[in-house]
């Protein structure tokens, strides 16, 4: 006999409308176009999701100038710096801006708070391609970085009385509300967004572990090393005390060695992870354990986003 097993999936989980969006562009433009179009950097960080996209004939590239000038250059869901958009142009090329809207908005919020004179400081993970994307947004030395509520007593700003804060859009809610209240600390004029520009599917996707935590002996986030949304669901598992969390890409990661003994095992899934890989690993555990599924849903979710223009022209025609 199977040993029982609960399985708590939680809800919402995977995709977001950015992903889910900019993933569509991809396929639309490889149907408006055909192949090969170019995608700068991975369109969403799941090597699932970009693999299959090149096999419908997707090139992903690290820089435009891998790119020919005669094919469509998609730029990625996480945003991409001033300067790459204004090169394609030079070069004559036709591109499509796949970035999430959300995080578009921080760079119009970035952009706001300059033309009013502020300097600006950015919570996020220096070297994370949402965070290049951002601060390229603005010259050098307009946006200093600060990844720990430590570095807030590091910076110097030009004028204190002059600053605002901008987010990456996948942080953990605590550890930001924490660096939040450290700039508030020593800059109290600093100005800021209503609490955070961390986007509604990071806030969803950390609630739902965080409702689940203490029904569960181990968590399973399915997701990739580079997505910084799918390791802050790690993050979270561990903190609320779940003595294993793992991110695992997908069923064949799974260490179940680690899992002996265990009755209770939390699923969810990054904001780039696909649910088929989800699927499969409730298969996976539907092979070797007596499962019952019980569903921890803290929130719903509707977002939607349009895809640019020139791609629903191609739809309606
Ligand atoms: O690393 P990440 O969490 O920023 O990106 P990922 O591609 O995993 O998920 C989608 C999130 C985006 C595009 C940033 F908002
Ligand atoms: Fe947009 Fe949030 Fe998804 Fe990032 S995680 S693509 S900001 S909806």
């Amino acid at each position: 006999m199977a040993q029982p097993l609960d399985l708590y999936l939680a809800a919402p989980r995977g995709f977001c409308a950015g992903v889910d969006r900019a993933i569509k562009i991809v396929e639309m433009a490889l149907e408006k176009w055909g192949a090969p179009v170019y995608v700068r950097h991975e369109i969403v960080h799941n090597r699932f999701v970009v693999d299959g996209l090149r096999d419908k004939g997707a090139v992903f590239v690290d820089e435009l100038e891998e790119c020919p000038t005669d094919r469509p250059v998609i730029f990625s869901a996480h945003g991409v710096p001033k300067s790459v958009p204004i090169e394609a142009e030079g070069r004559n090329m036709l591109y499509v801006d796949a970035t999430c809207p959300l995080v578009s908005k921080v760079h119009i919020e970035a952009a706001r708070h300059y033309e009013n004179g502020l300097q600006m400081v950015m919570i996020g993970h220096r070297g994370h391609p949402e965070v290049i994307g951002t601060m390229g947004q603005l010259p050098e030395g307009e946006v200093i970085l600060v990844e720990t509520p430590a570095d807030v007593a590091e910076i110097s700003p030009r004028d204190p009385s002059k600053l605002a804060y901008i987010t990456q859009t996948t942080l953990s809610v605590d550890d930001t509300a924490e660096i939040v209240e450290t700039l508030q600390a020593r800059f109290p004029q600093i100005i800021g967004p209503h609490k955070e520009d961390i986007c509604y599917a990071t806030t969803n996707r950390q609630a739902a572990v965080k409702a689940m935590a203490s029904k569960i002996d181990a968590l399973l986030v399915i997701g990739a090393p580079n997505s910084s949304n799918s390791r802050r669901l790690v993050e979270v598992g561990s903190r609320e005390g779940c003595s294993y969390s793992q991110l695992v890409q997908r069923a064949a990661d799974i260490d179940w060695r680690a899992l002996d003994g265990i009755r209770s095992v939390g699923i969810t899934a990054g904001a780039s992870a696909p649910e088929v890989l989800v699927e499969e690993v409730i298969a996976a555990f539907r092979e070797r354990y007596d499962v019952t599924e019980k569903l921890v849903e803290t929130a719903k979710e509707d977002v939607e986003f349009k895809v640019p223009r020139v791609l629903r022209q191609q739809v309606s025609a």
